[in-house]
């Protein structure tokens, strides 16, 4: 079965499809080289909906739509659904900088944090629509680490382990990750029959 990735995001794409090894899934991303639309909902799930319709709304496709991010306590959940655009460069680097700077002098175990992450499907033929939700907790480290991954991965250490998410493979992250999390149940929903979502 095809499914038509509504995101730009090359480490995205690239987590899907390491999830999908072994399965009938295939992942494509949208075709063409098309602006989104701008995400302005207020939760994960509405700018995940965003991605998503207007992928479908192109395509006719089954199409897959993840929006997701760093919730930070010290931060009351920033940067939360602005994680991609949290600087004023927007860059993943200069995201960090920022995150890091702000939690400057904040000790380790007040800087806990989660990743979220909403994926919403809209099946063709059907045009159901099928939404799963994942979180990784862990903490924000003081420092970056590793060149795996991508956004924040450098500096979160997800809970129980001494590894930055930046120093694990694909795989290894793909175990435990706020993404795998969503997958799993979305794909379960996806599979199960047209009465069961
Ligand atoms: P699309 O909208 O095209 O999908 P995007 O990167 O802008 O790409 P989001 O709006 O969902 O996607 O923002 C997600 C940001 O949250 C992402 O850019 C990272 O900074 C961060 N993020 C999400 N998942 C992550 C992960 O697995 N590891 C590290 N950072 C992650």
């Amino acid at each position: 079965m095809e499914i038509i990735l509504a995101t730009h995001n090359k480490g995205k794409i690239k987590e899907f499809n390491e999830l999908a090894k072994g399965t009938e899934l295939n992942f494509i991303p949208v075709p063409g080289n098309l602006t989104f639309p701008k995400e302005i909902g207020t939760t994960f799930f509405e700018n995940a909906l965003i991605k998503v319709n207007f992928a479908f709304s192109l395509t006719g496709k089954t199409c897959l739509g993840d929006d997701s991010g760093l919730e930070v306590d010290a931060l009351n959940g920033k940067p939360g659904i602005n994680s991609s655009r949290y600087s004023k460069e927007s860059t993943d680097e200069s995201n960090m900088d920022k995150l890091l700077n702000e939690l400057k002098g904040i000790p380790h175990e007040d800087r806990s944090a989660r990743f979220k992450c909403c994926l919403v499907l809209i099946e063709e033929g059907t045009n159901k629509l099928i939404s799963s939700e994942g979180t990784i907790e862990g903490k924000v480290a003081e420092e970056k680490k590793g060149d795996k991954g991508f956004g924040y991965d450098p500096i979160f250490i997800p809970e129980g382990s001494l590894l930055h998410t930046a120093e694990m493979d694909q795989k290894k992250k793909n175990l435990i990750s706020h993404r795998a999390n969503a997958f799993g149940p979305l794909i379960t929903k996806l599979l199960s029959g047209p009465t069961e979502k």
